[in-house]
């Protein structure tokens, strides 16, 4: 073989690269056939040009994938090994289904724009087709391509070594969500291959805090006992009233047909309110009523609205004192009685602070007559669904938000019934989640941190506290160790990108001595990587999809394609990394076989037999404990098989309607939380800092009443993006003709600045600047702007952000439940000659060619 290219990733050096040799051969090639793919063999078809017919064709059922907000049907049209035409859930492909068939038990699972464009994600010039190690300064960008052999070889020796010098928690696992949501070769950080990868090599720190909803779980765990505190989807057919509390379900799914099931209930004159600093598109869809609000006052209008209830007698007394614990003081429990309940917090008897709508509206900035008509229509209508999505969670104290939510629904009797919603979480109805052998070593780990404070802990390490870090407490002599983290494995995640405070996280990676990046596409968080690991997507794999927190379906996935260049799935390299760290050190005695008891070395080369054994008996499982009769035979043929339940699922109905207990420690829905009222000692907790026992609103570090909006007055929100799932997708030409990153302000705020649409601002704050056009809207409330999260970082020599990522703005500081801080984002912004770019992926830095060319 010829000495492969060094491959420039980063970047800054695109002038470079277009005058190089490397560079002209790229464009010439920019046309994206197919041809090259396969070693320079002929491929027999072209990706781009869907011309054949059907007829011509073969059909393959799948489903798409990643952390999306919902699991959505793909059919693959295939010529040859080659997809040419992606299509989706048109009705043929249900169980028992006619064709065309889409009724309200089962409508179709229909992909949205992101899963039909897939086909230019999977054929995407940034595929990483073969292994590559860094070849320049971290972060710089420079790889060369290697074999499997050399970078295997690389990464078990680093690990030994590492383990060896600096012990059991060197290792960090970084595994997230990228394909959470299939059973066999799934990434995150409790189920995943990774952690148990590293649970049984022996090196493992825990990354405990989850980006999307750490508050939010931390509430209902709490409050209910349980994260399964959401209906299915179809149940919100039934609410009278719907009220979307920071949540936009048009661009962020939540279940692959909520969106459908609400409007139904549109259709049945349900009524609609939008609590949101943005006129999201799901207010206009649902013509809500919109109320505005300052980002992170949350608990605070709650509370007004529970003080208009509680003093007008609007609450549900009967279901306060069947089911509730804490609400009032008849309600706490004897061993708790004189301490604070909920409605004396909220009537000011111990602040001597009333917690009135005039009281709220001086802090949210909402109409003290608009807080008061929304808690009459909400506590006078019911069925009523309260759905407190988790953006407002994702901020400083946003447990609090979360369960002032909770004592809402409960205050008003809509947990457990049909239309209400005890949604915090809202897991609805629960599948079968895991084929490989989970148990042994799962989430084993010698250490646990919050995950946004990794950057903080290897910078300051050893000098760290460990409330600092969110400590995970143990019970064994490691308790209260601070991590000495060397290390960092990416695992479906891109979460250098992700995570918070950019700036602080490209000082921590520096002082790593081992970064591996395992992933499809070369990714912002790939740039800083040792090793890049190239790992076949889902269309080149056998596994089965599940649905994300709503719907009762599963999709088949089979192997459609052959894997792309070398690519691997992550379970072959886990198991063939098993057997290479069993030879290095004899202590992993028959680490290979414990890690993939059904495979044996020849897994490697031929996955298949040993994914269709797991497959198969995790169906068995799914036939055993789930009642389904259909063989798994019958499944891969069908592709889908959807359950259909006898009446809608209801999240806590066994609670109310025969008197279950729920999952607390008093059996009851608990306001005030016997598990926050029995700490003592707060530092010893993962927490760090106090939580109160009942839910409390408490200033944010930074919010629109803070004293520094004299040096940053917008509040900023990063929601997440309709045209991206997180960052997967920014590099997809067909999106971008929807949207490019862009940063919205007020038409008042505009005109002060001397801002139109289309102007490119600068953003910044102490820790960070971004480039980004700015668009102009009535749709956003003075005071606020929003870039959503997840644009491929392009950092310039100075440090400022030219592709416009909001993670250069966050702060690294979670609450104390753990709750990640994203949209606690104090900024200042101003017109700039700064030049935004628009994404260095669509670039001439495509890596795939220079590989395809040279193999
Ligand atoms: N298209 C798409 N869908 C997705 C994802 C994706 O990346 N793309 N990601 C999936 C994942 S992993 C997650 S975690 C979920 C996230 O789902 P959510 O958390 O529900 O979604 P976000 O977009 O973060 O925020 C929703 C709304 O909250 C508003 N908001 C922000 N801060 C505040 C506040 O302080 N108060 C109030 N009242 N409103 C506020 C925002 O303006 C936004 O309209 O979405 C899932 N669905
Ligand atoms: N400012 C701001 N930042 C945020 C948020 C916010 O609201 N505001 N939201 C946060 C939230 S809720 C989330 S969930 C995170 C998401 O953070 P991430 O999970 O880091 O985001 P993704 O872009 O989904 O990255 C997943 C990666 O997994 C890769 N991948 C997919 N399938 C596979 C596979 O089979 N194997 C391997 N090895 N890799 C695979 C994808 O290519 C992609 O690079 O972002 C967080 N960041
Ligand atoms: S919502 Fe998610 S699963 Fe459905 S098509 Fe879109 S990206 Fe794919
Ligand atoms: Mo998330």
């Amino acid at each position: 073989m010829k000495t492969p290219p060094v491959a420039i990733l980063n970047p800054a050096r695109r002038s470079f690269l277009k005058t190089t040799a490397a560079g002209a051969a790229l464009s010439a090639a920019g046309g994206g056939l197919l041809e090259m793919a396969l070693d320079g063999k002929p491929a027999n078809a072209f990706a781009y040009a869907p011309h054949y017919t059907d007829d011509q064709l073969t059909t393959v059922v799948t489903s798409c994938d990643h952390n999306c907000g919902s699991r959505h049907m793909l059919v693959a049209h295939k010529k040859g090994d080659v997809i040419v035409r992606l299509s989706t859930d048109d009705g043929r492909y249900q169980i028992g289904g006619a064709f065309g068939k889409d009724t309200v038990a089962e409508p179709q699972l229909r992909a949205c724009l992101r899963g039909r464009s897939y086909r230019s994600r999977l054929y995407s010039a940034e595929r990483i087709l073969y292994p590559m190690m860094r070849v320049g300064e971290r972060g710089e960008g420079k790889f060369k391509r290697v074999s499997w052999d050399d970078a295997l070889n690389h990464i078990a020796a680093k690990m030994v070594e590492l383990k060896s010098k600096y012990g059991p928690t060197a290792i960090l696992d970084q595994a997230y969500a990228g394909t959470s949501y299939g059973v066999l070769h799934k990434s995150d950080q409790i189920e995943g291959l990774l952690a148990r990868f590293l649970g049984m090599f022996g090196c493992r720190t825990n990354s405990w805090s989850v980006p999307s909803y750490q508050g939010t779980t931390a509430s209902s765990r709490w409050t209910f006992g349980t994260i399964q505190d959401g209906n299915e989807d179809d149940a919100f057919a039934y609410s009278k009233l719907i009220i979307m509390w920071g949540w936009n379900p048009a661009y962020t799914f939540h279940g692959g047909n909520t969106f459908y099931y609400m409007r139904l209930a549109k259709q049945q004159g349900c009524k609609f309110v939008v609590v949101d600093p943005q006129y999201t598109d799901s207010a206009a869809a649902y013509d809500a009523w919109w109320i505005p609000i300052r980002p992170n006052t949350d608990a605070a209008m709650l509370a007004g609205m529970a003080h208009y209830i509680f003093t007008n007698k609007l609450q549900d007394q009967e279901f306060i004192d069947g089911y509730v614990q804490g609400m009032d003081e008849g309600t706490m429990p004897d061993w708790a009685k004189g301490q604070e309940n909920f409605k004396d917090y909220i009537l000011g008897k111990y602040d001597q602070t009333p917690k009135t709508p005039e009281w709220a509206a001086q802090i949210c900035g909402v109409p003290a007559d608009d807080i008061k008509k929304l808690a009459d229509l909400y506590a006078r209508t019911k069925p009523a669904a309260l759905k407190a999505s988790w953006g407002p969670g994702r901020n400083a104290y946003g447990e609090q938000y979360n369960r002032m939510a909770a004592a809402l629904q409960a205050m008003t009797g809509n947990i457990g019934i049909l239309g209400g919603s005890a949604e915090g979480v809202g897991k609805g109805w629960h599948a079968e989640s895991v084929a490989y052998p989970y148990d042994e070593f799962a989430n084993v780990w010698w250490g646990s941190i919050k995950s946004d404070r990794w950057a903080h802990c290897v910078l300051n390490y050893p000098n760290v506290k460990r409330e600092e870090v969110g400590l995970w407490p143990r019970d064994d002599e490691l308790d209260g160790k601070i991590p000495n983290i060397k290390a960092i494995w990416w695992h479906g995640s891109d979460w250098f990108n992700q995570l918070t405070n950019i700036n602080k996280e490209i000082e921590a990676v520096k002082k790593l001595e081992l970064v591996v990046c395992a992933d499809s596409t070369i990714t912002p968080s790939g740039l800083w990587a040792d090793v890049l690991l190239p790992i076949a997507t889902h269309f080149e794999r056998h596994d089965v999809a599940l649905p994300w927190y709503k719907g009762h379906y599963y999709i088949h996935r089979p192997k459609t394609i052959e894997p792309m260049g070398e690519s691997k799935t992550d379970f072959q390299i886990f198991t063939e990394l098993c057997y290479r760290l069993e030879k290095l050190d004899p202590s992993l005695k028959d680490l290979g076989k414990r890690y993939n008891p059904r495979a044996d070395p020849s897994y490697w080369d031929n996955p298949d037999p040993v994914d269709e054994a797991y497959l198969d008996a995790w169906w068995k499982r799914v036939q055993e404990h789930q009642g389904v009769t259909m063989s798994w035979e019958e499944f891969k043929q069908r592709g889908v098989y959807k359950f259909i339940l006898d009446q809608p699922h209801v999240a806590f109905r066994e609670q109310i309607e025969d008197d279950e207990p729920f999952e607390t420690p008093s059996g009851k829905i608990e306001i005030f939380s016997t598990v926050l009222a029995e700490i003592t000692d707060w530092t010893k907790t993962q927490y760090g800092y106090p939580i109160p026992a009942i839910p409390k609103w408490i200033e944010p570090f930074e919010w629109m009443g803070h004293a520094s909006v004299k040096e940053y007055p917008f509040h900023m929100v990063s929601p997440h993006p309709r045209w991206r799932t997180h960052s997967i997708f920014n590099n997809i030409p067909w999106l971008r003709e929807t949207y490019q990153q862009e940063i919205t302000l007020n038409a008042s705020d505009a005109r002060k600045l001397g801002i139109v649409t289309g102007d490119i601002v600068e953003v910044w704050n102490a820790r960070g600047k971004v480039v980004v056009p700015a668009y102009v809207t009535e749709r956003c409330m003075p005071g606020v702007v929003v870039l959503h999260e997840g644009v491929w970082m392009d950092r310039d020599r100075q440090g400022v952000d030219r592709a416009g990522n909001p993670d250069f703005l966050t702060k690294d500081e979670p609450s104390p439940a753990g709750a990640f801080a994203y949209n606690t984002i104090l900024v200042n912004l101003k017109k700039t000659n700064l030049e935004h770019r628009p994404g260095w992926d669509s670039l001439a830095t495509s890596r795939a060619y220079i590989f395809r060319r040279d193999a």
